[in-house]
């Protein structure tokens, strides 16, 4: 492997160090384990953790893997101080104060459980088991403590279905749509590319061991170009940023298309072959010219024509496109007309062509074996129960009826904070007569409302299965470390908690290497020959995707996964209109609130997960401004600013620098509210609007107006 040293990697970032002693090095009593960091984060990377006498003393990148490459993001370098956190929930607690206050008294986890398995019982049974919903995120990517016991518990229950919405189903639903299959370039072939395009891609915070492999592409004479609203630390890094108008990346996308179909730069042999409604692509595209496409989104004619040359020309060229682009009204419909450039310049040929978006499907396990989603014939509901959006939380705990939601069971995400339109969340949650349990490591701000909280242990001291998101690696994790006090895994928990409800499938008795026996029991040639006791050897396994040492080209002679098997351009659903929430749309609500603002993500955090670190306190809670709108509302760096629309308000401090366009703002997310003077986050400005495609939010097109407010 290239020496890394010479990677420039994010504050706090470690750099990859000399390869690994020899074992005969360590002092005795020292032991190397592995493990998998299961943060919601494309790069799933693989953990070494040096363990003396029990205790944790240092956690690494693995070195020999393909993708981690031996360093680790800067929150996770110092994960250790968040396994030994004095903060760190060690017992099952009952809530001894008003809902939100966060006073607790200690209880013995057969009181919790009793309690919790009681309750729900007492509810279901007047209300119907619909009136209990689930709700939770990916606080854990492992599979198991993620979406298997508490599956099975929840559908014997016949409880309500969280759809999970909250981050990519917009993206998902529209990669589905047009190339019938959510995976894509694998990262490792990045290297090869000449032209990469990070696309409302933030690499160098969220996704962080893409970065090695355009540095080295990079050596290689490849640009970097990315097109994002803000100037991330990834566009100061770029060859050309490109500062799009948020929600605008539709009207890009056939823009491109104009200039790469008129100019005949397309592969017409490769969508003559593999895709399905060019003529009408080509037909929408025609209205979407240069001039009229800089005029929408706010780049340059020129600019345009020049993307779209170097776009189809440089071979191979690669399109990074993440989450990002997906959280506005029409993120949906920009994806789907993005996912088309690599169709119709036939980039799928060419290893380091294509386009990266996610690369999770390609894990093609055996879901329903781990969900039993067949439970629910066995529940007192009999049948498959009401789906409830997680973006529309606030209006599900407010007003969804018939049943109303009566019970909430919290796990693997922190809703109080991290859901739109917190005013409304939180009045929900604030409910009397709502019944919460919450499973957490900290006192987040969700842990506050809770009924009864309950301890829960880290992906080091649980086994756990892995995918990615970002790669092709399938990963073990056994225990590297034992639970602190009382803490149990949500495995455990949902385990016990069906026993107490007397439900006695045999399923509920199933260990963990059961559960992962199950999941890779799917048949499909992706997993052929991974077994459980492979995994416990290697640890982590490239897919079958293509023959070791080769690259994986998914798409390189069609192969799409769509009912035509060719990738579908669907340009009837892809005229371009602005979002509701943008400088560009409804004429009343821009008149009162002219700044969009974006609060994608801290570099420093995960989501609210390290909402605990000051650190992370300093980055979220500013609100970075243009000069122009700065000095017309006589703002200053470092001035205390409140920032509203009718949905709520919030104290931020104003940054003014070069990061953002005028009409533009932007805030980093997501803080715990309760470490805020005001007690709040961002979310009490977002919506629960949703986007077109998937139910997704669109936490990113959302209009305020900024104001001083002292010192
Ligand atoms: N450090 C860190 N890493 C993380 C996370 C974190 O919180 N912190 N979160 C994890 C999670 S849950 C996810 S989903 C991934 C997300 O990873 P990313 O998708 O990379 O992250 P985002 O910050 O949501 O969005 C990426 C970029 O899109 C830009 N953007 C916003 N609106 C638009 C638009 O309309 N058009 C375009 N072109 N760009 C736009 C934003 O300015 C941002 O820079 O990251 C994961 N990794
Ligand atoms: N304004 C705004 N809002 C956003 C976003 C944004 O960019 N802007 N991003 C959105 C996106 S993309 C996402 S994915 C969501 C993420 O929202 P969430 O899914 O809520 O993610 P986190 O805030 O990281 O909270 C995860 C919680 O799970 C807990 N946890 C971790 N592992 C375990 C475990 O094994 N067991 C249990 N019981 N708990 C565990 C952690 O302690 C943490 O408190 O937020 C969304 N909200
Ligand atoms: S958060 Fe992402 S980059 Fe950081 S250690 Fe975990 S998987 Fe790796
Ligand atoms: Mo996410």
């Amino acid at each position: 492997m290239r020496r890394a040293d010479a990677i420039m990697l994010p504050n706090g970032g470690i750099v990859p160090e000399d390869p690994l002693p020899s074992v005969a090095c360590y002092p005795a009593g020292m032991e190397i384990r592995h493990s998998v960091c299961a943060l919601d984060c494309p790069d799933a990377c693989s953990l070494l953790v040096n363990v003396e006498d029990g205790r944790a003393t240092r956690l690494r990148g693995d070195t020999a893997h393909p993708v981690t490459r031996g360093f680790l993001c800067g929150k996770v370098a110092q994960y250790l101080e968040r396994e030994y956190s004095p903060q760190r929930l060690l017992y099952p607690q009952k809530r001894a104060g008003a809902k939100g206050e966060g006073r607790f008294a200690r209880i013995s986890w057969d009181e919790a459980l009793g309690t919790i398995a009681q309750r729900l019982a007492a509810i279901a049974e007047k209300h119907g088991p619909e009136s209990i919903l689930p709700y939770s995120y990916a606080g854990t990517m492992g599979l198991l403590n993620g979406s298997g016991m508490d599956r099975r518990f929840f559908h014997r229950l016949g409880a309500s279905r969280l759809d999970r919405t909250i981050c990519s189903s917009t993206g998902g639903a529209a990669l589905t749509a047009s190339l019938g299959l959510r995976y894509g370039t694998e990262p490792e072939q990045f290297r090869h590319s000449k032209l990469i395009i990070a696309w409302g891609a933030n690499i160098h915070g969220t996704n962080v061991h893409l970065w090695p492999f355009i540095v080295e592409a990079r050596r290689n004479g490849a640009k970097l170009y990315v097109i994002d609203p803000v100037k991330t630390r990834t566009a100061a890094l770029a060859d050309r940023h490109l500062a799009i108008n948020p929600g605008s990346d539709l009207a890009l996308a056939l823009g491109l298309t104009h200039v790469i179909i008129g100019e005949k730069l397309h592969d017409a042999d490769y969508v003559a072959r593999y895709t399905h409604g060019f003529d009408e692509l080509a037909a929408l595209a025609r209205a979407y010219d240069p001039t009229r496409v800089a005029a929408l989104t706010g780049i340059a004619a020129e600019d345009i024509v020049q993307l779209a040359r170097e776009y189809a020309n440089a071979r191979p060229a690669v399109i990074r496109v993440n989450y990002g682009v997906q959280r506005s009204d029409h993120g949906g419909a920009a994806v789907r007309a993005i996912a088309a450039l690599p169709a119709l310049t036939g980039s799928w040929k060419e290893a380091g062509g294509g386009l990266q978006l996610t690369t999770s499907q390609a894990f093609q396990f055996n879901s329903k074996a781990l969900e039993m989603p067949e439970l629910q014939e066995r529940s007192t509901l009999g049948r498959e129960a009401r789906l409830v959006n997680m973006s529309e939380l606030g209006k599900a705990l407010t007003e969804l009826d018939a049943p109303p939601v009566k019970a909430m069971v919290v796990y693997n995400s922190n809703p109080a904070a991290i859901a739109p339109n917190q005013g409304r969340v939180l009045a929900g949650m604030r409910r009397e007569d709502l019944f919460t349990v919450v499973l957490e490591q900290f006192q987040t701000d969700t842990a506050d409302y809770a009924d009864i909280l309950l301890p829960s242990t880290t992906f080091l001291e649980h086994t756990d299965l892995y995918r990615s998101y970002g790669h092709y690696f399938l990963q073990l994790a056994r225990p590297a470390l034992d639970p602190p006090g009382e803490a149990r895994s949500n495995v455990e928990v949902f385990r016990d908690l069906a026993l107490r409800m007397g439900f006695d499938d045999q399923c509920f008795r199933d260990s963990e290497d059961i559960m992962i026996r199950s999941l890779l029991n799917s048949g499909h040639p992706f997993l052929k020959g991974i077994t459980l006791e492979r995994l416990d050897r290697e640890h982590s396994i490239r897919l079958n995707i293509s023959e070791p040492g080769a690259p994986f080209l998914p798409f390189r002679e069609g192969g799409f996964g769509t009912p035509s098997g060719k990738c579908e351009f669907g340009a009837e659903a892809l005229d371009y209109t602005p979002p509701v929430e943008s400088r560009f749309g409804d004429e009343s609500l821009k008149s009162r609130y002219p700044l969009e603002l974006i609060s994608s993500k801290n570099d420093d955090s995960m989501n609210s997960t390290f909402g605990y670190r000051p650190r992370v306190d300093a980055d979220t809670s500013l609100l970075y401004l243009n000069h122009a709108d700065a000095t017309s509302r006589a703002i200053q760096t470092g001035d205390r600013v409140r920032v509203f629309n009718d949905r709520g308000s919030l104290l931020l401090r104003a940054n003014v620098n070069g990061v953002v366009q005028p009409g533009v703002a932007r805030a980093p997310s997501v803080r715990w509210n309760k470490r805020a003077e005001d007690a709040s986050n961002v979310n009490v400005l977002t919506s629960e609007r949703l986007t077109d495609m998937g139910g997704g939010p669109t936490f990113y097109s959302c209009l305020v107006e900024v104001e001083r407010c002292g010192d």
